[in-house]
């Protein structure tokens, strides 16, 4: 009886082993105020550009993380850029979300290459491995932040919102 209990124990895990694996692979959403909403996986952020950045990490270490930048990530989804970010679009931000519920803000000119040369990364390696569980699939790292509170761990979503607080 015990026995047979553990047989099925087995089964079942093998038969879940290819959804868990598929849950544990992640999806990043790109929503709100984009022309294209995207579902990127692991392996469709290692196909686009990527880049890397040797960074100071929270317990003081120096680490060098890949990953691409968030401002390729918005390009893909069809938001203001360059040229184009002027105006009434400067009230955009990303509003990135994790799996514990933590959420932070980056407005779109901070991240635009236009009008800064740092780059915040969606990143998915550290020091040539993929990260942990408690920090991946994909973590912000924000280069030349004094602070760590934006490096948000365990990313699923960035929306686009408009702040317009007031308006006239
Ligand atoms: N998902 C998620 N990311 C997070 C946090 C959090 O609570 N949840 N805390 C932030 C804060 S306030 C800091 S200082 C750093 C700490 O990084 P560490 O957890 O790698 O040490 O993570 C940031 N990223
Ligand atoms: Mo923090």
């Amino acid at each position: 009886m015990k026995a047979s209990g553990g047989c099925w124990a087995v089964v079942a895990v093998l038969l879940l082993f290819p959804v868990l694996g598929r849950a544990a692979e992640g999806v990043l959403s790109v929503t709100g105020e984009v022309k294209t909403p995207l579902k990127l996986s692991l392996t469709d952020l290692k196909a686009m550009p990527t880049a890397k950045v040797t960074v100071k990490d929270p317990d003081g270490s120096t680490a060098t993380y890949d990953g691409v930048a968030l401002c390729e990530i918005l390009k893909r989804a069809g938001v203001p850029q360059r040229e184009s970010l002027h105006k009434d679009a400067l009230q955009l931000c990303v509003l990135v979300k994790a799996a514990d519920g933590y959420k932070v803000v980056f407005s779109l000119a901070e991240l635009d290459p236009s009008f800064s040369d740092r780059q915040v990364l969606l990143a998915f390696r550290r020091n040539g491995a993929e990260l942990d569980a408690k920090t991946g699939p994909f973590r912000v790292v924000v280069p030349g932040e004094k602070k760590h509170g934006r490096w948000i761990r365990q990313v699923t979503e960035s929306e686009v919102v408009r702040v317009n607080g007031g308006a006239k």
